[in-house]
């Protein structure tokens, strides 16, 4: 019996050696020291064994089964640790490698044409005014001498709240809104920048897009003024070489009124595809204050004077970069936005 002991020995300390994986050293487990294992079946055996060596035999089979229980575990700990070295070789970070660059994000077109547009003309002089999108009729239409029932208000389908309330077509209220504000200080130089909204959709036509209108009203002013303001715009935006040329046209809050075209860059006043042959592109409206308009604000049309004129943004933008749909600008696809 003793030396069946001593062979389960030799052969479990044998299998050990050669095991080289967790799984292995649980089999080994098991065959050795489990329910049905060889040292166990001993154990079990010991009934044969002569009363007076069963104490012996009982001892040595003990000493056996703590020698291969530390030895399992010791080569457990080994091959854990060999384990542990390995998958850190295997998943080892090399801090040396160059990190993945981050996409960095940029202005929107529409944001840098509009920052141009407030840097050229706060250069001369003009500061920055803001008002509500959701504005009264009074301020988007009455004051600005469109009444209910002008052929003006067709033309600028709006966005109705309510009765009196509307989603405002055009910035001109902001300057309203600073004129009442101002009275009777002189002189008032402001531009006007931002969101307005009109029943249009098409490829040059947003339900919103964005409108700089600008004002001036002063002791004098004329429409010698405006023409030289819009001239060194128009050189400023698209390029020292332009002329600009002033069109008889209407609007109900100024009076004269004038369309503003400039010589087309493209072809250099020559007539091209871009200005449909004409040499020349419509880029703004302008024109001096209409004498009603002062007075709804509280100033004397018989003592002051105004100009005012007004563009949207994404016309200037598609001008610019010779873009031909305006919804481009708002369906963000980063193929198009990339490029500015
Ligand atoms: C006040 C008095 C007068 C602003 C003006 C225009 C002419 C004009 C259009 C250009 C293209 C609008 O975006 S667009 O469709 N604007 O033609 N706007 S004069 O006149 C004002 C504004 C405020 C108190």
């Amino acid at each position: 019996m003793e030396q069946k002991i001593q062979r389960i020995k030799e052969s479990a300390l044998q299998d050990l050696n050669k095991a080289g994986n967790r799984e292995k050293l649980q089999e080994l487990r098991v065959k050795y020291l489990g329910k049905k294992g060889l040292l166990t079946k001993v154990l079990r055996e010991m009934g044969k064994v002569p009363k007076e060596l069963r104490p012996k035999i009982g001892q040595r089979a003990n000493e056996v089964r703590q020698l291969l229980e530390g030895e399992l575990d010791n080569r457990l700990a080994v091959l854990r640790e060999k384990e542990k070295e390995k998958k850190l070789v295997e998943e080892a970070i090399d801090v040396t490698l160059p990190g993945r660059p981050v996409a960095r994000g940029h202005k929107h077109p529409l944001t840098l044409v509009l920052e141009e547009i407030k840097d050229i003309f706060m250069a001369m002089g003009f500061e920055v005014a803001e008002g509500p999108e959701v504005e009264y009729d009074y301020y988007n239409f009455e004051a600005l001498n469109i009444p209910k029932g002008h052929p003006a208000r067709d033309m600028q389908d709006s966005f109705y709240i309510c009765d009196e309330i509307l989603l405002r077509t055009h910035t001109s209220p902001v300057q309203i809104r600073v004129l009442e504000d101002r009275v009777p200080e002189l002189p008032v130089r402001i531009i006007a920048p931002g969101k307005v909204y009109r029943r249009d959709d098409d490829a040059t036509h947003s339900p919103m897009f964005h409108q700089v209108e600008g004002l001036l009203v002063d002791k004098q002013s004329t429409l010698g003024d405006l023409k030289g303001i819009l001239l060194a715009f128009a050189r400023q935006m698209f390029g020292q070489e332009r002329e600009i040329r002033l069109r008889p046209s209407f609007f109900p809050f100024t009076e004269p009124s004038a369309e503003v075209d400039i010589s087309c860059m493209n072809c250099k006043g020559e007539g091209c595809r871009v200005c449909s042959g004409t040499g020349w592109l419509e880029v703004l409206g302008s024109g001096m204050v209409h004498p009603k308009v002062l007075a709804n604000t509280g100033y004397d049309p018989e003592e002051v004077v105004g100009f005012a004129f007004g563009m949207g943004v994404e016309r200037i933008a598609m001008l610019k970069y010779g873009i031909n749909d305006l919804r481009l600008f708002f369906d963000n696809d980063v193929r198009f936005l990339r490029q500015f």
